[in-house]
């Protein structure tokens, strides 16, 4: 596995100080807090238990939708409205499309500009590390350093293209899904399903034609589908350019998550999504494990030269390592689960 270790954070004695200072609002303390996290590794993991037990108490709103559709715009003015309320916010903009940079893309900062001198908000992008979902355990983490600072509001925002959609519905509270009139976005997004992730629904560029053919299509598509909730998902139309509108998608995050507080549906959520953490970071464990193991233990090696000589076949192999390794063999509760399951 391969980790990225920033030079000067090993040679930072200051390093244990981060936490007091974070939690003292020293804003250098998170960026630092951030990047070792975000690096991964011991320093990020003793940060993570140090800072964990002050988590948990910011609104998290997830922002998603196409490239293009307005996402950053919307969140800029959502800040502008979250700030009237002199509420603390943070944005991450988790960007998939520059795996390695971990730069924001540079229009995104030329816009956030009227943000960065009021020192109640933070802006911050994290490169999101080939994770297929979209959104990398570092995020979690990195959500974390934000909410340990005591931000009210975390808005992620992150282009969602298939899989993050899901995935950041998990880490988010509130997830608004934005949309764009004439794009077949929501046509896209009705047929692939993605509509189910959405709390709020934004149809933004109110200003060009077919908005409100969009938010009808939309409202429609959503009358026909399954909710698991008794919350019906408002559809706004919107104009992020000017904040037309901006106001509503604010005042329906604020009443989103007050229903899930009310209905007791935030822990459940937040379990739901604790749930994915863990398996990410138990699947992890075990890929460095067995990477290891592979070369150090015999009888693993032993098993692969047998599948090499076709004495073996891979899956009996792989359960071999696994009860090795773990003790127990996933495959084995399958079979054990089918042949349950076919005396039924
Ligand atoms: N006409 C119009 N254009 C907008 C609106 N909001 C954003 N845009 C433009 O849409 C383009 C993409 O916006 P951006 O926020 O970067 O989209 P993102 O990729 O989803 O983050 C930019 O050129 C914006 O100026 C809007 O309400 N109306
Ligand atoms: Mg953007």
């Amino acid at each position: 596995m391969i980790r990225f270790v920033h030079p000067y954070i090993e040679a930072d004695t200051a390093l244990k100080d981060i936490g007091k200072k974070l939690l003292a609002g020293d804003k250098r303390a998170l960026a630092r807090a951030i990047t070792v996290v975000e690096a991964g590794g011991p320093e990020g993991t003793a940060l993570v238990k140090e800072l964990f037990h002050h988590a948990g108490h910011s609104h998290l709103i997830g922002v998603t939708g196409s490239p293009g559709v307005g996402k950053s715009t919307l969140v800029d003015a959502l800040v502008t409205e979250i700030r009237k309320e002199g509420k603390k916010v943070a944005v991450l903009a988790v960007d998939p499309s520059s795996p390695f940079t971990g730069g924001a893309i540079l229009g995104d900062r030329i816009r956030m500009q009227d943000h960065t001198l009021d020192k109640d908000v933070y802006i911050r992008s994290m490169a999101n590390r080939g994770h297929t979902g979209g959104v990398s355990l570092a995020t979690y983490d990195a959500i974390r350093m934000l909410e340990a600072f005591g931000f009210d509001v975390i808005i992620i925002e992150t282009v969602g293209v298939g899989q993050s959609e899901l995935a950041i519905a998990q880490t988010a509270d509130t997830t608004i899904l934005v949309l764009m009139p004439g794009s077949g976005d929501d046509i896209q997004a009705i047929k692939s399903g993605i509509m189910e992730i959405g709390d709020i629904f934004v149809v933004n560029k109110g200003d060009l034609p077919g908005a409100n053919k969009s938010a009808t299509e939309i409202i429609a598509s959503l009358e026909l589908a399954h909710h698991h909730t008794n919350w019906a998902p408002p559809v706004l139309v919107a104009i992020s350019e000017s904040g037309e509108g901006v106001d509503k998608i604010w005042e329906s995050a604020k009443k989103h998550h007050e229903f899930l507080i009310e209905t007791d549906q935030l822990n459940e959520r937040r379990r739901g999504k604790v749930k994915t953490e863990l398996s990410e970071m138990i699947a992890g464990i075990a890929r460095t494990n067995l990477e290891e193991s592979i070369d150090k233990s015999s009888e693993i090696s032993d098993a692969l030269s047998s599948v090499v000589a076709r004495k073996l076949d891979p899956h009996t192999a792989a359960a071999a390592i696994i009860r090795k390794l773990f003790g127990s063999s996933p495959s084995d509760n399958g079979l054990e689960r089918t042949q349950t399951e076919s005396l039924k």
